[in-house]
């Protein structure tokens, strides 16, 4: 029943408009389906996302490798995710690609509770995964992902509501009052949106979080619930020759550890990812000194949801959260041991999209599943809306509404 019978990979569009691929499997009595998405501001100790060829050369070699996986039981997952390996046959995914890799390693995992007929986070996560992850929203942002906005990569918003269905709507509410911000503060220009479909103006970081924690203010009080304030920096984007260089000006590390413990303290933000370059584990032991007890530090490019570099972060005492995203790292087995090594010590886990994403809402499903605590998919915009949607029914069905 459970058995995978035949494969078929394609290629589609992602929401940048850039070639990503699409895997089918199915089984005698189920079939799935899983797209990857893929990172802009990626992390340098990420796996190899296609081969040096490209997505065309990765295509051909799984399509002459796929045999292997032919007849194994799509509930063996992990043996499935051991086979990817084996035909990529490298460390990072170099000649399979881990896009590759990561799509069929979902499509099986999907194939195989549509077999069961059961949900996917329920197949995941058994019968006690009840628990649907707070959204993480992106309003307003720049870096690599808006050429022209803040230097900060990512502003975000956090309802802390238990119902999803709160949370999602607030986080789009707020996206809405920002933009009439905007609008307000810049009546002559014209306000565009990044990749992840955040607001995007001409503004300094500072100015730009004022802006945000004003919205959040407005949005809390319409809808009685508490939200807070987060920032992804994607400190590795602005790093250069050892400083960190904003718009208006440049930082020493020890500055930039001292400006972004500033912002806790000021902002009350309350999830700063990457706020240091991707190597720097003792800086980020420092700040999570300095400010552990007050927000989650996460780690995103220095993690690259690899269970070896988390284990480095564990061991120094390096951030206290940890970013997931499946196609890091390049199957479902090596993300859930990723968030299973943050679990088990203490560490917040967040489940996370790429700026460059399809309608695959296979992360809504993984975050319940194994009890991430955050998800960070956006605020609006089709593809992100996809992933906010399907938690609204996955938190639906978990009520029994
Ligand atoms: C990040 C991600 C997603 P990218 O830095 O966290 O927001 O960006 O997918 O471009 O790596
Ligand atoms: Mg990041």
């Amino acid at each position: 029943m459970t058995l995978i019978e035949d494969i078929v990979i394609r290629k589609i569009l992602d929401s940048r408009g850039n070639p990503t691929v699409e895997v089918e499997v199915y089984t005698l009595s189920g079939y799935g389906r899983a797209a990857a998405p893929a990172g802009k501001s990626t992390g340098k100790h990420e796996v190899k996302a296609y081969p040096a060829g490209g997505i065309d050369a990765g295509i051909k070699y799984f399509k002459e490798k796929m045999d292997n996986l032919i007849g194994m039981d799509a509930t063996r997952q992990e043996d499935v995710d051991a086979m990817l390996h084996e035909i990529d046959g490298t460390e990072n995914f170099s000649m399979l690609g881990g896009n590759i890799a990561v799509a069929v390693s979902l499509a099986v995992a999907k194939a195989a509770a549509n077999s069961l007929g059961l949900p996917f986070y329920q197949y995941l996560g058994g019968v006690y995964a009840t628990k649907v992850p707070k959204p993480v929203g992106n309003v307003l942002g720049g870096g690599k992902h808006a050429v022209g906005g803040t230097t900060i990569q990512e502003m975000l918003a956090v309802p802390m509501s238990e119902s999803a269905r709160d949370n999602v709507f607030a986080n789009a509410e707020i996206h809405r009052v920002l933009g009439k911000k905007l609008r307000e503060r810049f009546p002559n220009i014209s306000i565009g949106l990044g990749d992840e479909k955040a607001w995007i103006a001409p503004m300094d970081d500072i100015e730009a979080i004022e802006l945000l924690v004003e919205a959040i203010e407005e949005v809390k009080g319409e809808y009685g619930i508490e939200i807070k304030p987060a920032l992804d920096l994607a400190a590795s984007s602005f790093y250069r020759d050892g400083k960190y260089v904003y718009r208006n000006g440049e930082k020493t590390p020890e500055e930039q550890i001292e400006f972004v413990e500033s912002l806790v303290k000021d902002y009350g933000i309350y999830i700063v990812e990457d706020p240091l370059h991707e190597d720097d584990f003792e800086g980020f032991a420092e700040l999570t000194r300095r400010i552990g007890h007050l927000a989650y530090i996460v780690g995103d490019d220095l993690f690259v949801t690899n269970v070896k570099r988390i284990k480095m972060g564990i061991e120094k005492g390096a951030a206290n959260a940890v970013l997931i995203k499946p196609n890091q790292i390049g199957t479902l087995t090596d993300t859930v041991n990723a968030i299973k090594l943050a679990k088990e010590n203490g560490y917040a886990t967040v489940i996370s999209h790429r700026s460059g994403e399809t309608c695959d809402t296979s992360i809504a499903h993984i975050g319940v599943a194994f009890g991430c605590e955050f998800i960070k998919t956006g605020a609006i915009g089709g593809e992100r809306t996809a992933k906010l949607n399907e938690l609204i029914r996955i938190e639906e069905e978990i009520k029994g509404e």
